[in-house]
């Protein structure tokens, strides 16, 4: 084509066809758009008011008592619809508020319908209310940067991904300074109610400001997000308030989408072991739903591994009269082994290939890693106290980083009492690999937490796993089997007799449908010594063809694909469960604010069941609170809930789909 005969480019992009094909609005998003989620029944009424409920007990902290004296004796709350009511409370529950709402932490799918459910409840109550977004996280709330969220605004998110509208951020508001700033953000703003959409770490963050606000008038309400699954709301009687947070249902069909692909293409290319580390930065609920939905060949749930216990070493130690503390808990070694041990299972029938499943928080659950991170967490919170400054920031490079730990390990030499980090820890330390070092002590989160999606897990733990399969490769144990019907084939096809070449060449020709090559033989020119000293060839006659062949078939490569399933998951737009979830815990935190409520989150019982018995309540979030550690510290936090080995769904799902076992 000539110059002259092309369409100009003005021309082009003003084609109806190519604006449709190159535009960012398609009839998905269209519908995704206008879906309005149904209501709880509770919310189908044009009040709601709200019963405290009495049915559910916590054992309550006493740190939890003297920081949050004011909201510790808050009980459930159970949301009730009422068609009429008073003059005085309509006059009440109608008013104009004025509400600010922040994103906390990673996003989750299905923020943006609470915003949604929280912006109709509003303006359908009282349409002079105004509901701000603070920007970028709690950094909005310190610095007062907000928007004013419009109906405009809220139809393009409506039921979309992300937290695209507000965005989010990690900040904490953790000292005296931020506080204040933040409560003058609010008094500026005239809030009457704060709404902080977080994890476990910014819902602790929701109850302190809730004590904190809680004389200027200002109600504080968590909604339970994350993908991770790990706010789980019990009563000391085991009776289920939240049984996710919202972005988890997303998270884990995304990702069990994408690594049941994985799984097609495992299994037809035959050549990959495929590595899938999958978000939860600590608790494995991902994985775990990972593996029920997939149904991958093997899966690490972090949760199982630290209950391991080697029954053989604690009995080698009674014997001896000692006690052996390294046999309580698992090693990184002693992990890798586990692993291939099922990738040689696999291999001697035939499956030189695979998915293996880890959570990305597994080595939180590894013995010595967990000491590390502890120790660590310690001696870099206690180095930014002594002196007023940023450990990271100090010791720039992995060196000066080391340097500095070689320096305390000298001092604990010379006196006894400091033990945070000895010889002996410095040594182990310094056996790691640079990268993993550099893991170990990069920089925690705000809230003191260990950032795990920073660190290369999978390569860590595969590095070991392919250092020992190359000794088992060696020592003949690390085989792929060869099917017993393709043996004979191609020895007849070769003129050859398999039943004579069988017992010389297998170790199991007789019992087993995949023929394992002895595990004397592990090279060419093994083979040929065997098969000399079976008289089957002399010293300068080469090998049969076709016995070749087989012998190269049965020589494993262990060649792996690294996957990492988080942030595009994470990104993913709600699926219809979590529409719906979102949307009535919008709708949910307005009847908490319009009722007067503080430092409770709202919460959804019964999302097990049919959406008609789905009940909105508001959950008392000071009295699920406990004492952990925090940047080396003992802080009062939000209980993280991890995945219960005793749970029936874990032990199904261990038993029938590969999970793999460590008892
Ligand atoms: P939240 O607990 O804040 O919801 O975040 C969870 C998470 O998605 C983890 O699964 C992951 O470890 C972490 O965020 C990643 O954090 P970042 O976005 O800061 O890299």
């Amino acid at each position: 084509m000539k110059d002259k005969d092309l369409i100009s480019i003005e021309d082009l992009l003003k084609n109806p066809e190519v604006k449709k094909a190159a535009g960012d609005i398609n009839q998905e998003l269209i519908e995704r758009r206008k879906n309005i989620p149904p209501k709880c029944d509770v919310f189908t009424s044009p009040y709601t008011v709200l019963k405290d409920n009495d049915d559910f007990k916590f054992s309550i902290d006493r740190e939890a008592r003297k920081q949050l004296p004011d909201i510790i004796d808050k009980k459930v709350q159970s949301i009730v619809g009422l068609d009429s009511t008073e003059e005085s409370f309509k006059q009440r529950y109608c008013k104009k508020y004025n509400i600010g709402i922040v994103f906390s932490g990673g996003p989750a799918p299905g923020g943006h319908n609470v915003i949604a459910g929280l912006y109709d409840a509003a303006k359908n109550t009282n349409s002079q209310t105004s509901l701000f977004g603070f920007l970028l996280g709690p950094d909005g709330i310190i610095e007062n940067e907000t928007i004013e969220i419009t109906a405009s605004l809220v139809d393009s998110y409506r039921n979309l991904g992300g937290f695209t509208m507000i965005k989010t951020g990690r900040a904490k508001i953790d000292t005296k300074e931020k506080m204040s700033l933040s409560k003058e953000t609010c008094e500026r703003l005239g809030l009457d109610a704060l709404v902080i959409v977080g994890g476990d770490d910014s819902n602790t963050n929701a109850a302190f400001l809730a004590q904190e606000l809680i004389e200027d008038g200002i109600q504080v309400i968590g909604v339970p997000k994350t993908i991770d699954g790990d706010i789980q709301v019990r009563d000391t009687e085991g009776n289920v308030l939240c049984a996710m947070s919202f972005g988890f249902h997303t998270a884990a069909r995304a990702f069990a989408n994408a690594i049941s692909n994985l799984c097609t293409d495992s299994s037809s290319d035959v050549k990959y072991w495929h590595i899938c580390k999958v978000m939860g930065r600590v608790a494995s609920h991902l994985a775990l739903e990972v593996a029920l939905q997939t149904h991958a060949n093997m899966t690490l749930i972090g949760e199982d591994l630290s209950n391991y216990i080697d029954k053989e070493r604690i009995e080698k130690a009674e014997k001896e009269g000692a006690v052996d503390y390294h046999a309580y808990g698992m090693t990184l070694r002693h992990l890798s082994r586990v692993i291939c041990d099922g990738i040689v299972r696999r291999a001697a029938v035939g499956k030189n290939y695979g998915v293996i499943v880890l959570p990305e928080g597994v080595l939180e659950f590894i013995n010595e890693i967990q000491i590390f991170i502890i120790k660590l967490n310690t001696i870099i919170a206690e180095y930014n106290q002594t002196h007023d400054t940023d450990f990271h920031a100090d010791f720039l490079a992995l060196k000066d980083k080391l340097e500095y730990l070689r320096r305390l390990a000298r001092l604990a030499r010379e006196d006894a009492s400091f033990s945070i980090w000895n010889t002996r820890d410095d040594d182990l330390f310094n056996d790691i690999p640079a990268f993993f070092q550099e893991g170990l002590l990069m920089e925690r989160d705000s809230h003191g937490n260990f950032q795990f999606s920073q660190v290369e897990t999978e390569k860590v733990l595969m590095g070991l796993v392919k250092d020992y399969l190359n000794i088992l490769k060696e020592n003949g144990t690390y085989k792929i089997g060869i099917e017993k019907s393709y043996y004979r084939k191609t020895l007849e096809k070769g003129g050859l007799d398999p039943d004579y070449f069988g017992p010389i060449l297998f170790a199991n020709y007789d019992d087993s449908e995949f023929l394992l090559i002895k595990a004397s033989i592990i090279s060419i020119k093994t083979l040929k010594q065997a098969l000399e000293k079976e008289g089957v060839i002399l010293k300068d006659e080469k090998i049969p063809a076709p016995v070749e062949k087989l012998y190269q078939k049965s020589v494993p490569k262990f060649k792996t694909q690294i996957h990492f399933y988080g942030y595009d998951g994470r990104g993913n737009d709600p699926t219809r469960f979590d529409c719906n979830y979102t949307y009535n815990l919008g709708l949910t935190v307005f009847s908490l604010v319009a009722n007067g409520s503080t430092g409770q989150m709202a919460g959804i019982m019964n999302l097990e069941k049919d959406f008609s018995k789905w009940e909105p309540i508001g959950i008392p979030i000071a009295p699920l609170m406990h004492l952990e550690e925090r940047k080396g510290k003992l802080a009062l936090v939000l209980e993280k809930s991890l995945v219960d080995v005793n749970s029936t769904s874990f032990r199904v799902v261990k038993e029938l789909l590969y999970i793999l076992s460590v008892s």
